[in-house]
């Protein structure tokens, strides 16, 4: 059952899973800023333990702040349950070895976030879980793929950094038939564009820093998924491993999916004219982006996705000294990590956010050593796009 109030997203984001204020009435619900709580007598504190009671125990096992967080991105993510982390990586690292054991197999995309594929390729392959690394979008490859002891199919869509994009239609009808867990990471996209419970995938992941936060001064992760999972989860790798999220990083991504509708809307409109703009330039080789007719997932917008999210890849004309040029010349876009903040990020893939691959394995998985990748802001759209083609011109001068 899921626990969504309203029929329409926007209106969850606000009130969903709301945990208010018994004591006083505050509109904002307060920080419980606790690690304990206070049992009234030995007997309660027993109960608790024994799950015989309802209340809250210890921080690291549950907080109010917190479980506000998880019934709301429940119900945005159309699931019945969900767990709140430290980090994304602690939602992506709990999620996958409360699923997997030694002896398991996994079928995971080739291009992933580079800490995740990190951590299935370096850690899990010590753990003594195998894994297969697949081209996502190739569903002979994934069912070429699948083993006895193949448990579940991790991926991300669109994938971080290069946009290419999977279907869930395709991914969900193989996990079906071979009865195979789908753990999707849905952080491009926000429960705003993409809802992957709608095609049944199992378990949605998000890194919580990016969109669903949006101010890029937390780091926080969560898992969306059926009350089984989540609990199983909860009482497994997030009890035990301890990634837990502290009250005040849930507080403040309960109060920036207040506004994660319209920012994520803002975001597509900017990134939509950037893409555009970049594709339509003499300066710029190649442009990796949904939304553009000849992107091979133009069909996925609008349908599986509602719009194309506000993540670009590109390759620039010239060489690779050109590229980090063009990024230095940059005098309003951050050269920085991270995506889904008001300001635009832009950095280099190969060198930053995927330096976990090996040069081959980027290669391998479709990560080209020139891509740069744009997370573009909320900034009035013109700023941006002069920003770029200022830094674009500054190359021209200098070949010239
Ligand atoms: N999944 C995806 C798709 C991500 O992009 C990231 C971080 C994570 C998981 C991990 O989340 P974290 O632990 O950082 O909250 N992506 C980053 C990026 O592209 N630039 O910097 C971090």
């Amino acid at each position: 059952m899921s626990n969504k109030l309203f029929k329409h997203l926007e209106t969850n984001a606000i009130h969903a899973g709301r945990v208010g204020d018994p004591s006083f009435g505050s509109l904002a619900t307060p920080i419980h800023q606790t690690s304990t709580f206070v049992f009234d007598n030995v007997q309660q504190g027993a109960n608790r333990f024994a799950g015989e009671e309802a209340g809250f125990i210890y921080s690291r096992l549950g907080n109010p702040t917190v479980m506000e967080l998880e019934q709301r991105m429940a119900a945005l993510e159309n699931t019945e349950a969900a767990a709140a982390f430290a980090s994304g990586m602690g939602a992506v690292s709990a999620t996958l070895l409360a699923n997997l054991k030694k002896g398991d197999h996994l079928i995971a995309s080739a291009a992933l976030y580079g800490c995740s594929f990190a951590l299935i390729n370096h850690k899990f392959a010590e753990l003594g879980i195998e894994a297969s690394f697949v081209d996502i979008t190739d569903a002979t490859a994934i069912e070429a793929a699948i083993k006895e002891n193949t448990q579940l199919i991790f991926f991300e869509t669109p994938i971080n950094p290069n946009l290419v994009c999977a279907d869930l239609n395709e991914i969900s009808r193989i996990a079906k038939r071979h009865e195979l867990l789908t753990v999707i990471d849905n952080t491009f996209m926000s429960p705003v564009l993409q809802q992957p419970s709608d095609y049944g995938v199992d378990l949605i992941i998000h890194s919580a820093t990016k969109y669903l936060n949006g101010h890029g001064d937390v780091v926080a992760g969560i898992c969306c998924g059926s009350v089984k999972q989540i609990e199983n989860i909860k009482m497994t790798t997030l009890k035990d491993m301890g990634a837990v999220m502290s009250p005040n990083d849930a507080w403040l991504i309960s109060r920036g999916l207040k506004t994660l509708s319209v920012r994520v809307e803002r975001h597509c409109d900017n990134a939509e004219k950037v893409a555009d703009y970049l594709d339509a330039h003499a300066g710029i080789k190649s442009v990796y982006y949904p939304g553009l007719k000849h992107h091979p997932a133009n069909h996925l917008v609008g349908t599986q996705m509602k719009r194309a999210g506000g993540v670009i890849a590109f390759e620039i004309e010239g060489s690779f000294d050109d590229a980090v040029r063009f990024m230095n010349n940059l005098k309003m876009c951050h050269i920085a990590v991270s995506l889904g903040d008001a300001e635009t990020l832009i950095q280099h893939p190969a060198s930053m956010t995927h330096s976990p691959y090996t040069e081959e394995e980027r290669a391998a998985a479709g990560i080209s050593e020139t891509l740069i990748r744009i997370s573009v802001g909320l900034e009035h759209v013109e700023d941006i796009i002069e920003d770029i083609e200022q830094a674009l011109q500054v190359l021209r001068v200098k070949a010239a």
